[in-house]
């Protein structure tokens, strides 16, 4: 069997595929595609978006989240067990609001068309108030409740948001946004961000330091 994912050379979506893929044990081809390259390959994916995934030269599978439920219940006895699919789902659905909520603070560039601004706004001094103001509120006003709500569930299920026994594909696709705030690559987001939210500083530490995860990244908490 081969799998090849294909995504651009960030974590984000692609990231929580990877993690469970790596969490799994399930061996796949990595495949990062440069965004100076994407112009010319957009029309050659599904929808122009990517992740993307391939199992031995079958259909193109898109939708990151539809992979990640695929990836953790095809490859995996843990990732997304039956008993535990809701408690997994509605932890989903807290990482997916916080993913997008978050998303347009740091990808101002790929949104502010969507958000009502003029073609040529990026460029100006006022969008760069724009963007230091999203994402300074929303680090200060909606990372508050989200902490407390993921150190709530992580304290219920020992240490894991959804599962007792180890982490699921919830807490694949919740770690690469909280890796965000620990990693100092995106202006106005401090690497010590999350100082104040010991809990989930321990959490990306313990999830990091998983055998199939060790060594899987150098910048940022690991
Ligand atoms: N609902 C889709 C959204 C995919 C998506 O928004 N992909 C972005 C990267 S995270 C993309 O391909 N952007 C490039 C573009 O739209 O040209 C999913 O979750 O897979």
């Amino acid at each position: 069997m081969t799998i090849k994912l294909t995504y651009f050379d960030v974590e984000g979506r692609g990231e929580w595929i990877r993690l469970a893929l790596l969490l799994s044990k399930t061996d796949f081809e990595d495949v990062r595609v440069e965004f100076s390259d994407w112009p010319a390959l957009k029309p050659t994916f599904p929808g122009g978006m990517l992740p993307v995934m391939q199992i031995d030269n079958g259909p193109i599978l898109t939708q990151s989240t539809a992979i990640l439920r695929m990836v953790g219940k095809t490859y995996s006895d843990t990732l997304y067990p039956a008993d535990c699919e809701y408690a997994i789902d509605e932890a989903m659905g807290i990482a997916d609001d916080m993913v997008h909520g978050w998303e347009p603070c740091e990808f101002f560039a790929y949104f502010y068309t969507k958000m009502g601004h003029p073609d040529d706004f990026i460029g100006r001094d006022e969008a760069k108030e724009v963007i230091a103001k999203l994402r300074t509120s929303w680090i200060n006003n909606e990372l508050p409740g989200y902490a407390k709500r993921i150190t709530e569930m992580l304290e219920k299920n020992g240490g894991w948001l959804a599962t007792k026994d180890g982490p699921s594909i919830a807490d694949c696709k919740l770690i690469p946004l909280l890796r965000t705030f620990t990693r100092g690559h995106c202006e106005h987001v401090p690497a010590d961000t999350l100082e104040s939210y010991p809990a989930l500083i321990d959490y990306i530490k313990r999830f990091c330091a998983l055998d199939p995860i060790k060594g899987w990244y150098t910048t940022g908490l690991f």
